[in-house]
């Protein structure tokens, strides 16, 4: 028996005595040093009571020890359910109780307003602070660091992702071990990773992108990764020296781009820059490749699928296209309403389907039918065509989705909240073009008659059930909402009304 997951991604590197993190504090640990820290709270976890294809959501800061939890999930196959860190309680809540996780690990500020809560939905809670303190590793630092490895098939599980819905309601995107590694392995050779990469790693490590893609390719490539805490523009440009490579989403590119310390001389040793998880204007291409002589190579995924396409790395790395589907991924663009196949250069809604793509959504087998066919094809809710040469470009989206510096936003969510305030008739939240994030939350609020709204307490409202990076921008007062003949909010016409609010010109 085996468990492929840590075996190609951790277990090689057992007793390497070679760098795999470099942390902020100057210290560098080693694959052997991570893979022991991983064991002892691997033991933490057995405990604690897990026991494999036990739940454990984890809200905690990016550190090495946050990403040995990672690793222990993997080796004690336990099912890792990391979460936002920019979520509130009350999100919170719906994920531990969804997921039915079994320990909760949380930093040591918000403990106490978990510890109920996790106790009334029947999980343990342990903390794990920042600087990697907390009962967890209080619990861990005693214990062996080896582990006996729990055996897993390729397709049990291996992490859950939650993904909000148009309806306002998270899922947890069921990952399987195949899933992730055989979109690791894929990466690695299509990007040309070697143990020789050194990847600049400025993403959180809550998502796919920081997580399953920066993390799990640095892993299967045996490289090494400079892990800083967030995105820092004075640490990425101290920091790009000694890195190979770097994988951002576009904000991070437009940040770096804006500021004079990033020259061509800065970049000039670097190997590669990735960027993924919201479109990249063909404008930043453009001025990145003025400004450094590099071609950003982008790349198009999801949560559910992990990557699917990405511009190749020999080849021409077109702007404003996210490439070719990946070795292993079919993609087709068929017709929204019949499902059928579309010609080659027709736009619509882009399906996937390959080793990559999610077992479903965690006890919603209604909604996991809806995205997922029968034939294994994964409805993504993109719209897009595929060009003469094969380049897939991303037009739009069939989903009422907000991207905010590589952040999803479902406006339901919103919505929903809005629509309970005092005095609100009904709302419509939209995206809108954002210097910085690249979108961002606009609320349009039509008022009951003969009410006026308090737009600050209504603010106030949302930042107590919503994470501050959900909260509109800008809440305004609008007499009606344009529909169309079914009755439906026409939010194209109110996007192109607002498009200039936070406009890149006007910011
Ligand atoms: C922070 N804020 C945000 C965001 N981030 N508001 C909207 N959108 C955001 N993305 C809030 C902060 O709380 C703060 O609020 C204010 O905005 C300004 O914060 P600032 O310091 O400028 O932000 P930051 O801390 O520098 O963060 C911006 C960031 C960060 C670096 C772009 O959001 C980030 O690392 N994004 C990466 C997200 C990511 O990894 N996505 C991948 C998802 P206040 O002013 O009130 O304090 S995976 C995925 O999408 C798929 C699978 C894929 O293809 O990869
Ligand atoms: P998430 O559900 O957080 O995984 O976000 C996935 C969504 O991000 C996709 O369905 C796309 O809408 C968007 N996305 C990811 N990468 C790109 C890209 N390179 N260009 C445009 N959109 C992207």
């Amino acid at each position: 028996m085996a468990n492929p997951l840590y075996d190609q991604l951790f277990g090689k590197h057992a007793g390497k005595t070679t760098p795999f993190l470099h942390l902020a504090s100057g210290a560098t640990l080693t694959h052997a040093d991570f893979l022991g820290q991983a064991a002892q709270i691997a033991h933490a976890l057995s405990k604690f009571g897990l026991v494999p294809g036990d739940r454990l959501a984890a809200q905690i800061e990016k550190s090495a020890e946050a990403l040995a939890l990672y690793a222990a999930c993997v080796q004690a196959g336990v099912i890792f359910l990391p979460l936002n860190t920019a979520y509130t309680v009350d999100e919170l809540t719906y994920f531990i109780e969804n997921s039915g996780a079994k320990l909760v690990v949380c930093d040591a500020r918000i403990e106490a307003a978990l510890t109920p809560i996790a106790s009334d939905l029947g999980a343990k809670l342990a903390t794990l602070n920042g600087d990697g303190t907390g009962s967890l590793t209080d619990a861990a630092k005693t214990e062996p660091t080896s582990f006996d490895i729990v055996d897993r098939t390729a397709d049990d599980l291996a992490a859950f992702l939650y993904t909000s819905g148009t309806t306002g309601r998270s899922k947890g995107a069921m990952l399987t071990q195949a899933n992730l590694l055989s979109n690791a392995v894929t990466l690695v050779h299509y990007w040309k990773f070697t143990d020789a990469d050194v990847l600049l790693h400025a993403l959180p490590i809550f998502h796919t992108h920081g997580l399953f893609v920066a993390t799990n390719v640095m892993l299967a490539a045996g490289g090494s990764m400079i892990f800083l805490p967030k995105f820092d523009l004075d640490a990425m440009i101290a920091n790009m020296p000694q890195a190979t490579s770097m994988m951002g989403v576009p904000t991070f590119y437009t940040r770096l781009l804006d500021d004079d310390r990033f020259t061509k001389e800065l970049t000039s040793h670097m190997r590669l820059f990735i960027s993924g998880s919201a479109p990249l204007l063909a404008e930043t291409h453009v001025r990145f490749e003025e400004q450094t002589c590099h071609r950003i190579l982008e790349r198009y995924g999801m949560t559910e699928t992990n990557m699917n396409t990405s511009n190749p790395y020999d080849g021409e790395r077109r702007a404003g296209t996210v490439g070719f589907p990946l070795p292993g991924v079919e993609l087709k663009i068929t017709d929204t309403e019949s499902g059928k196949s579309l010609p080659a250069g027709d736009v619509g809604q882009i399906e996937v389907r390959g080793p990559n793509v999610f077992k479903g959504y965690w006890q919603m087998p209604d909604k996991t039918a809806a995205e997922l066919r029968q034939d294994g094809f994964f409805i993504t809710g993109d719209l897009g065509k595929v060009d003469e040469d094969g380049y897939v470009h991303i037009v739009g989206r069939n989903k009422d989705l907000i991207i905010s510096g590589g952040y999803n936003i479902y406006p339901k969510e919103i919505e929903l909240i809005l629509d309970e305030q005092p005095g609100v008739l009904e709302s419509a939240v939209i995206g809108v073009p954002h210097a910085d994030f690249g979108e961002t939350v606009v609320g349009l609020i039509v008022p009951q008659a003969n009410h006026e709204p308090d737009l600050d307490s209504i603010q106030t409202a949302v930042s107590e059930d919503l994470a501050r990076f959900k909260h509109p921008r800008k809440l305004i007062v609008v007499d009606s909402l344009p529909r169309n003949t079914m009755g439906k909010v026409q939010k194209n016409i109110l996007r192109e009304q607002y498009a200039a609010l936070f406009a890149p010109e006007t910011t």
